[in-house]
């Protein structure tokens, strides 16, 4: 529809609550059901919102097909955590088009920035670096000063988390001289993590450090270690590091069976919020950017406090029942 409808305007569907389309990545990872949680709490009827909310599954068709519905009921605005990066750009002028602002969470797109209002997330380069820092750093403390063999269980290919923590992460690989021996796409499940580790456990027969692009790889992977005999975590022989640090993975954490876990705040909905209420008022969000705080947690403190090569101070914050 080409309406020339004003964001700030509310045909809301029913009595004066602003209506929300929401197109969510799915339903594959504790994250993203913290991510899910945060925004139905947010957007609630009791807060004034009608939130539609659509669970996209991983499968980007669905994605888009719920946006251009969110377009022909006309909501008041579109909320997107998009799958991937790519092929946004068509459906983001319909919205524009109709008047509808589009705000973006958590995963980025590649898209012309005037079709979307802003971008609420992660730095997931950083998010990388931050563990590669870190692993230089616990290795030195350890004296590990022979070759160090990594694998990489990868998020879902094309996701920004994915590409970001790889690209922070192999800065280091590159810098210190590790020896990336593979980097698979886990999808971000338990069930991907436990398949790519065993897969990895017949190719490899001496891996010092997996590498796991969100909580539950790591804990498929550490299935897969303890079936295979291995030991692994603070008193084992293979370092674990984890992204997204939700409470499940914490526990992980403080028992030692995971390293280090670097956080990745699935809580975006309270920023968008903030957002929504200034277009309310004929205004317009600060940046198009905006970066959620994030933390980096370990098992001990055998790194405590550290500088990335990109000049970032980063301190461990080690898990303990206060943290949990
Ligand atoms: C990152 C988010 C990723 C999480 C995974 O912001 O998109 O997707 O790291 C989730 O747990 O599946």
């Amino acid at each position: 529809s080409s309406g020339s409808k004003d964001a700030s305007s509310s045909s809301s569907k029913s009595n004066d609550l602003i209506s929300i389309g929401f197109a969510q990545v799915g339903h594959e990872s504790d994250w993203r059901t913290a991510s899910t949680e945060s925004c139905r709490s947010t957007f609630s009827k009791e807060n004034g919102y009608d939130l539609s909310f659509v669970d996209c599954d991983n499968k980007s068709a669905d994605q888009l097909e719920a946006v251009r519905n969110f377009v022909e009921q006309e909501v008041d605005y579109i909320i997107i955590d998009p799958i991937v990066e790519t092929g946004w750009d068509t459906v983001l002028k319909e919205a524009k088009d109709a008047g509808i602002p589009v705000l973006v969470i958590d995963r980025n797109i590649k898209a012309d920035e005037s079709l979307y209002t802003a971008w609420v997330g992660s730095d997931f380069t950083a998010e990388g670096e931050s563990a590669g820092a870190w692993l230089k750093a616990y290795l030195e403390a350890k004296k590990k000063t022979d070759k160090v063999n990594i694998v990489t269980i990868a998020g879902t290919n094309g996701s920004s988390a994915q590409i970001g923590r790889t690209k922070g992460f192999n800065k280091y690989v590159k810098a210190n001289g590790w020896n990336l021996l593979d980097e698979q796409d886990g999808d971000f499940t338990q069930d991907g993590g436990q398949k790519i580790m065993e897969s990895y456990l017949k190719s490899y027969k001496d891996i010092d450090v997996v590498v796991c692009q969100n909580d539950n790889e790591a804990f498929g992977a550490i299935d897969a270690l303890k079936a295979a005999g291995k030991t692994y975590g603070k008193d084992g022989d293979i370092i674990i590091i984890s992204f997204d640090a939700t409470n499940a993975g914490l526990k992980d954490v403080k028992e030692g069976s995971i390293n280090a876990d670097f956080e990745c705040n699935p809580l975006a909905a309270p920023y968008v919020e903030d957002i929504i209420k200034k277009i309310k008022d004929g205004g317009k969000p600060d940046s198009q950017k905006v970066y959620v705080d994030e933390a980096c947690f370990a098992c001990d403190d055998t790194v405590s406090s550290f500088k990335t090569d990109e000049g970032k101070d980063i301190t461990m914050t080690v898990v303990d029942d206060k943290v949990l």
